[in-house]
């Protein structure tokens, strides 16, 4: 087995991810101990099996919530674990497959070098990436950089990514937002606002048909609806900050 991190690890926040699940956490433990993975109230089985694993390996835990509360809760509550257990960073992926496991490493050690940065993936799509999501990811990024005034985030959505434990925590225990899909762009627009540096790394993301196991629980209508809410909420939130942002971009020009 891989020597467990002390300090670093990986989280999986895991809602009905159907099969892929399996491969996706054996990928990920294959290159990263410990692998936690929070079953945010899943009811296709995967609860059951994954609990089994982890029975089996001692760099893998799995711990069950009892009801569905969204991918943002299941984080923070995957983060207040990792503080009382004593980790300062944890790297977050999804369940379904999409992110690359093998890249787990690279990210980690940049963190390791760099622990008061967030190391961000920058998506590297491939042809099977559906151009709306595609295109609206161009509109939340645009609108990430703008309540950050150009502060170097490379792309807002991406989930995969290495964040510092403590100020992610203070950030989310301070207001009711980012419990669902709005927890990755709100997440990376409200720690810059503290002053935590962005480092860009490429990463190449998957998308899987139907047929080959393939499952997103993103809705068009409701999800567009939370994300635009969540960027008029931080819209407001950058106006109260323009002083101090304005003030923090002259002091590095
Ligand atoms: N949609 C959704 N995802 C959740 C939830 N809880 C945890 N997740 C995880 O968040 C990640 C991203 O969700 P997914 O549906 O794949 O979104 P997409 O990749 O943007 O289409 C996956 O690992 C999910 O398993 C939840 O309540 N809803
Ligand atoms: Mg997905």
């Amino acid at each position: 087995m891989l020597n467990a991190s002390s300090s670093h690890l990986v989280l999986i926040p895991s809602y009905n991810p159907g099969e892929k699940v399996f491969e996706t956490v054996s990928a990920a433990r294959q290159h990263w101990a410990p692998v936690w993975v929070v079953v945010d109230g899943s009811t296709d089985g995967t609860a059951e099996r994954l609990v089994e694993m982890a029975g089996l390996d001692q760099g893998l835990r799995v711990i069950v919530l009892p009801e569905n509360r969204g991918k943002g809760a299941a984080v923070l509550h995957g983060l207040e674990l990792a503080a009382a257990s004593g980790y300062s960073h944890v790297l977050t992926m999804d369940s379904d497959g999409q992110h690359p496991a093998d890249r787990i490493a690279g990210f980690m050690a940049v963190s390791i070098r760099e622990p008061d940065a967030m190391i961000l993936g920058l998506p590297v799509f491939d042809e099977h990436a559906p151009a709306l999501r595609v295109g609206g990811r161009r509109i939340s990024n645009w609108w990430a950089n703008l309540e950050t005034l150009w502060s170097g985030i490379g792309d807002s959505l991406f989930g995969f990514r290495v964040y510092p434990v403590e100020p992610l925590r203070r950030v989310m225990k301070r207001q009711p937002w980012m419990r669902h899909f709005d927890f990755d762009p709100e997440a990376v627009v409200r720690l810059c606002w503290l002053g935590i540096r962005p480092v860009n790394l490429e990463a190449p993301v998957r998308y899987f048909r139907k047929d080959e196991g393939g499952v997103s629980h993103f809705r068009y209508l409701r999800d567009n609806m939370l994300l635009t809410w969540m960027h008029a909420r931080l819209f407001a939130g950058f106006l109260l900050r323009l002083p101090v942002l304005l003030a923090r971009k002259i002091s590095r020009a």
